[in-house]
């Protein structure tokens, strides 16, 4: 694998704008806030800042429902402020990446008000988006939306359905139509002018549709097919793809991120292919599904923990297989996922601490490029809400009517436990700056409420403290940075590891040297002799002291020799 690409070396920080720091006292975050904190991003010593989208929109969606693309929203402030952050982050070394957000718009994007005024030949806009006639009166086929009920919505006045995979304002954009292409990449080449540093793009899997729109296959006793499955890494994708990187990308020193639901190891090798003709790399979803429900009907809805062996089964094939042929993420968090400390860690007081940073090594030493999701430096936690008023996530609160409400699947009580385990809102709760009111957010009540354990969890202490989770990450930044068998070292699962339902061992070798990571993923204290060699340094550890053969809970080391 060649590795002198920059993104190769770079960790990403996520910022979701909406909850990272408000600067004007509306209990929003907002542009200018970012601004305020790029000091704070700068030190934690990443190199790249990924946006969630500042766009114009209705917010339907947490700013995933776009009604102009070449606009802020006027929440987070103006293209003004966008210039002045963009260039105080350049100044700083800091790079920034936008999220694109393509497969689908806002039912408020002038392109669309403009497809629904009239189904007639001459509108040019119809075919922006997926307009079809009802099958025997229904829906035309039995595609499930991700935000629940059906992917489909009738139009009164033109008497057909659009096609909308995720909630019905967001219907998806019909890329089958070159018309629709080309504005979209002009629209990214007008981003690029500005001098930002490139995209992630939004279920980039999903907008290839496949010929016929036939039904998809039906899981549980659902009414709806599974959309995701039958839309994901469709018939055109990676010749749409191709064509964005002729026309846009290739033409800008770039780092691009698709985020790739649905996406199977050989799919990853054709969109992250290390010939570049496509995207640098893919965001994959297999390891966060893993604690997803039993029963179908209920998709991510659980509180089930996923097992080491699983887990580990899973992140070591993705190592293996795209090793020397595509790029990969490292992720254990995003706005659309539970905390990392509340879902494979332990977030009571005693491990918390411990659990976050032996997580953090863990990701941070394999091969691909890291992103931290704002606050899980800090080791924030899930928010724990006991009641579904406290939740503003409409994936949230649309599960619950269709499960609760409507299906009667399961019981309010069960709902409300699996929403504390994976609720979007777990991640999106204010960030924590300091002890005072409203964790230093916002002098005012947040839009979503904050945790009150920024009474303990905040940036400021974690500041004072030499021994902190922020501390931790900087210091793992700092290595991939310096070390380069963090990103070209051949990854080796320990011999005998596959079936240790406690610890998760694993080698880096290049040329030059070889790292051993050991991480205790459970509260167990274990003995296990790894012949480390006495020269070995110990590069990373969470305990102030080696017991070499004790592994104690939630430890992790990493030795060098
Ligand atoms: O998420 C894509 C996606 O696959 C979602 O189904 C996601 O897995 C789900 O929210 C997890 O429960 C992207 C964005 O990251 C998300 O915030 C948007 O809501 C979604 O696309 C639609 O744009
Ligand atoms: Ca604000």
């Amino acid at each position: 694998m060649q590795t002198e690409k920059w993104w190769q070396k770079a960790v990403v920080y996520q910022v979701y704008p909406k909850s990272f720091q408000d600067s004007n006292h509306d209990g929003i975050g907002d542009i200018r806030g970012i601004i305020q904190r790029l000091d704070y991003i700068k030190q934690l010593g990443v190199d790249v800042i990924w946006l969630n989208p500042i766009y114009k929109s209705p917010d339907i969606d947490g700013g995933y429902d776009i009604s102009d693309y070449q606009d802020i929203n006027p929440t987070f402030g103006s293209m003004a402020d966008f210039d002045e952050l963009l260039s105080k982050a350049h100044a700083m070394g800091l790079k920034i990446i936008m999220d694109l957000v393509v497969n689908h718009s806002s039912s408020q994007h002038d392109w669309f008000q403009k497809s629904l005024a009239s189904s007639e030949p001459d509108n040019d806009y119809r075919d922006y988006y997926v307009w079809r006639d009802p099958v025997d009166g229904h829906e035309p086929n039995n595609w499930g939306s991700f935000f629940s009920g059906p992917a489909w919505t009738y139009d009164e006045k033109s008497g057909q359905y659009y096609l909308h995979l995720f909630a019905k304002e967001q219907p998806d954009l019909n890329w089958d139509n070159p018309k629709v292409r080309h504005s979209i990449f002009d629209m990214m080449n007008w981003w690029a002018a500005k001098g930002i540093d490139g995209f992630r793009m939004d279920v980039i899997s999903l907008i290839s549709k496949p010929d016929g729109l036939p039904d998809a296959p039906i899981t549980g006793d659902s009414i709806f097919g599974n959309a995701g499955d039958a839309v994901a890494n469709g018939p055109h994708v990676h010749e749409y793809l191709k064509e964005m990187n002729t026309k846009v990308l290739s033409k800008h020193d770039w780092m691009t991120v698709g985020e790739t639901a649905g996406v199977t190891i050989s799919e990853a090798q054709k969109y992250a292919n290390k010939d570049g003709s496509e995207l640098n790399m893919v965001f994959e979803f297999e390891h966060v599904g893993l604690d997803s429900n039993t029963n179908p009907a209920l998709g991510k809805w659980s509180d089930r923990k996923a097992g080491l062996p699983e887990l580990r089964e899973n992140l070591v094939k993705w190592q293996q297989a795209l090793s020397g042929k595509a790029w990969n993420s490292l992720y254990w968090n995003n706005h659309d996922q539970p905390r990392v400390v509340s879902r494979f860690g332990n977030d009571s007081p005693k491990f918390r601490e411990l659990s976050a940073k032996m997580l953090a090594a863990l990701l941070h030493f394999m091969q691909g490029t890291p992103y931290i999701y704002q606050g899980e430096e800090l080791g924030m936690t899930n928010a724990y809400f006991d009641t579904i008023n406290q939740y503003q996530d409409l994936e949230t609160i649309n599960a619950y009517q269709e499960l609760v409400v409507t299906e009667k699947l399961v019981t309010e009580e069960t709902m409300l436990k699996y929403f504390q385990s994976k609720s979007r809102d777990n991640a999106r709760t204010p960030m924590q700056w300091d002890t005072s009111s409203n964790a230093g957010f916002s002098d005012t009540t947040p839009w979503l409420e904050t945790n009150p354990n920024y009474q303990a969890i905040n940036a400021k202490a974690a500041l004072d403290n030499p021994d902190s989770i922020f501390y931790f990450y900087q210091k793992l930044i700092k290595l991939r940075h310096q070390l380069p068998v963090i990103t070209d070292g051949t990854f080796k699962l320990l011999p005998d590891n596959e079936q240790d339902d406690h610890i998760f061992a694993y080698t880096r070798t290049n040329s030059e040297t070889t790292l051993l990571i050991i991480a205790n993923f459970t509260s167990d204290t274990i003995t296990r002799n790894y012949d480390v060699p006495k020269a070995a340094q110990l590069l990373i550890q969470n305990y102030t002291d080696d017991q070499e053969t004790t592994i104690r809970p939630y430890e992790v080391k990493v030795y060098q020799y």
